[in-house]
C-alpha cells in the first residue's frame, strides 16, 4: 500500500516507521526531523526496534496516496483536510486525540474512517522515535457498522506487526480513547510524571474521575459507554504505557501549545449541551489554559 502520514510528530514516526517496515510510506513533517530521516533514515527504539528509510517530506502540496494517516495535533486538523483535499488520497483516517473525524468530514467526505492509537510513544532527537509503550490501533467506519476497507487498512498495519483490528462500532471506542486521555494527558502534564504514576493514589483519583466524567457525557450524546468501561480502559493504557510521557506532557516539556481544548476542554462543552456536570474536567481544562496563557501559547 501507498501510505502518507500526514504528521510526523511522536505517534506519526512510530506507526509511520513501522509500516515502512512492508509498505511505501511518505512522512510529511518538519525540519529537523525530516531532514535527518532523508538523510539517516528513521531509528526506532525502544519496545520496536528497527532502522527505516521511508520517504519524507516538508511540503503537503500534492499527495497522492492509497491512505493517509493524519496524526497531527488535533489543533490543526483543518489545515490537514485542506491540504489533502488538494492531493489525491482514497481513504483518509485518523489517528489523533479527540473528536476530530467531523472536521475531516466536512473537506474529505465518506473517504474518512475513524481511528485510535494507544501506543507510547516519543522523538528522542531528529531522525529517532522511542516505542514507550505497545497499545493497539482501531480503525472503522465513522457511522459505526463493518466494512471492507476498515478490514483492509486493519490488515495493512497488522501486516506491519502493528496491533491493529478494525472495530465495528468506533463511535464508542472513540469516546472510550476520549476518557482514557481525559484522564490521563492533563493530570501528567500538570503534575510532571509518566503515565505509570497514574496506576494508584493520589493520581489515578483525579484520572478516573476525569474519565467517569467523559463516559457519562458520551452516554448523553446516546453512546454506550458505561463508567466502568472508562476506567477499566484508563487502567488499561496506564500500564500498557506506564514508562511513556503521555503527549500532552510532553508538548509541556517543550513548551509547545497543548491539545486540552480538544481532550478536557471538548468533554466540558460537550457535557454542558447535555447538561451534564464535568468539574474534574474543567478543573484540569482551566490548568493547563493557565499554564499556556502565561507562555502566550493561547490562540487569539
Ligand atoms: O494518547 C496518548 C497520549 O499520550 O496522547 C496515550 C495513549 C494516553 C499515551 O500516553
Amino acid at each position: 500500500m501507498d501510505i502518507v502520514v500526514f504528521g510526523a510528530g511522536a505517534l506519526g514516526s512510530l506507526v509511520g516507521g513501522a509500516l515502512a517496515g512492508k509498505h511505501a510510506v511518505t512522512l510529511v513533517g518538519r525540519d529537523p526531523h525530516v531532514a535527518r530521516i532523508r538523510e539517516d533514515g528513521l531509528r526506532i527504539s525502544g519496545e520496536l526496534d528497527a532502522l527505516v528509510h521511508p520517504e519524507a517530506t516538508t511540503d503537503p502540496a500534492g499527495l497522492v496516496a492509497d491512505l493517509a494517516l493524519v496524526t497531527v495535533k488535533a489543533y490543526d486538523t483543518a489545515e490537514a483536510a485542506e491540504a489533502l483535499a488538494d492531493g489525491d488520497v482514497d481513504l483518509v483516517c485518523s489517528l489523533q486525540n479527540g473528536l476530530t473525524e467531523g472536521t475531516l468530514r466536512e473537506r474529505l467526505g465518506d473517504r474518512v474512517l475513524a481511528g485510535t492509537a494507544t501506543y507510547g510513544a516519543e522523538l528522542v532527537d531528529p531522525g529517532h522515535v522511542r516505542c514507550t509503550g505497545l497499545g493497539r490501533i482501531h480503525v472503522g467506519e465513522l457511522d459505526d457498522g463493518g466494512s471492507d476497507r476498515a478490514e483492509r487498512v486493519a490488515a495493512a498495519f497488522r501486516a506491519a506487526e502493528l496491533d491493529c483490528e478494525a472495530d465495528p462500532a468506533m463511535a464508542r471506542r472513540r469516546w472510550e480513547k476520549l476518557a482514557v486521555n481525559a484522564g490521563i494527558n492533563a493530570v501528567t502534564a500538570l503534575a510532571g510524571v509518566e503515565n505509570g504514576a497514574l496506576a494508584g493514589p493520589p493520581g489515578a483519583r483525579t484520572a478516573e474521575r476525569a474519565a467517569r466524567e467523559t463516559a457519562r457525557v458520551a452516554r448523553a450524546e446516546g453512546v454506550d459507554l458505561t463508567d466502568d468501561d472508562a476506567v477499566t480502559a484508563l487502567r488499561d493504557v496506564v500500564d500498557e504505557t506506564a514508562a511513556n510521557r503521555s503527549s500532552m506532557y510532553q508538548d509541556v516539556r517543550a513548551g509547545r501549545r497543548t491539545e486540552v481544548e480538544a481532550i478536557n476542554g471538548a468533554v466540558v462543552d460537550l457535557g454542558r449541551a447535555n447538561a451534564v456536570a464535568t468539574p474534574t474536567n474543567g478543573t484540569l481544562a482551566e490548568l493547563v489554559r493557565t499554564w499556556e496563557a502565561a507562555r502566550d501559547l493561547r490562540p487569539p
